[in-house]
């Protein structure tokens, strides 16, 4: 039987790299991207030979996605799911105390970033047949509002009317479409969101029980692998600790 092919956006840490190691072991072929080279070539160096394929994709510069893709190797062609996983959060701070750049990064990335790479991978997946998914990353932030939230949860808002509208244009294509919405987990998501705040990202987790990298990619793997007729729309998770508080009613001083 054919080895099965994954490319992943965003392979160099957290979802990604977990998602990575993790189809890796289940016998799938990766076709692992980010900005980080050093760290995708640590990842082939973990791997069997001939494994993974790597890549250096920088999701804002719709000309790395193309050029990647153009030039996949034939052995890692086609492609039967694609993890459209790098994203990120840039700040903490609610409206007006936002820094005009921050979002434009978020929305290159989160947005942009996504829709290219996936109306480039689209002959590619269908190339595949019955079966084939996409998997995109969104966020519980799309459907919860928290102060500081603003441009990201809006950008993981996209993802998901995003993934019902390409689900819908997809159709009779064979290729499924699923957003799936992590709330808090426990990658280098809040060190980036805090412009590389280690001692935030480590306090933030204190004495809670987030999520972790593995779970989601253990999601992501359970999803790709539901038989070829069965489509899940959309998960949500979040940690126990992680809840869904309700309308909040402010009296006025
Ligand atoms: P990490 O920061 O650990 O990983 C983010 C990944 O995205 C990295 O591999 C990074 O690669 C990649 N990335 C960021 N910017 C770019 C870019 N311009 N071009 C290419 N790749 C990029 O965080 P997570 O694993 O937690 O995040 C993965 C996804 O999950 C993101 O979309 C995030 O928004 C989402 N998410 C995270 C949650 C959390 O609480 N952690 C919850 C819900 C959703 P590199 O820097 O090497 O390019
Ligand atoms: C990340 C989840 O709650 O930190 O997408 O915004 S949250």
């Amino acid at each position: 039987m054919k080895q099965k092919i994954i490319f992943i956006t965003g392979a160099t840490s957290g979802f990604g790299e977990a998602s990575a190691r993790l189809f890796a072991k289940q016998g799938w072929k990766i076709i692992a991207t980010g900005r980080r080279l050093e760290r995708l070539e640590n990842l082939r160096n973990d791997l069997p030979k001939g494994q993974v394929h790597i890549a250096k994709i920088d999701l804002t510069d719709h000309a790395s996605i193309v050029e990647v893709i153009k030039n996949l190797p034939q052995d890692f062609k086609p492609v039967d799911c694609l993890l459209n996983n790098g994203g990120l959060a840039l700040g903490v701070k609610p409206i007006p105390d936002i820094k005009l750049q921050d979002w434009r990064t978020m929305v290159e990335t989160n947005i942009m970033g996504l829709i290219n790479t996936t109306q480039e991978m689209i002959p590619l997946l269908k190339q595949a047949g019955r079966g084939a998914c996409i998997i995109n990353i969104g966020s519980t932030a799309a459907h919860y509002a928290y102060k500081g939230g603003n441009c990201y949860g809006a950008t993981k808002a996209f993802v998901s009317q995003f993934s019902a509208n390409l689900r819908t244009d997809l159709e009779g294509s064979d290729i499924r479409v699923t957003e799936l919405a992590p709330g808090m987990a426990k990658s280098e998501f809040t060190k980036v969101r805090t412009y590389g705040d280690d001692e935030a990202n480590e306090k933030l987790y204190e004495g809670l029980e987030p999520i972790l990298p593995k779970d989601i990619a253990e999601t992501v793997y359970w999803l790709a692998t539901r038989p070829a007729n069965i489509n899940v729309n959309s998960i949500e998770i979040m940690p126990l600790c992680q809840i869904p508080a309700g309308l909040k009613i402010v009296k006025p001083e």
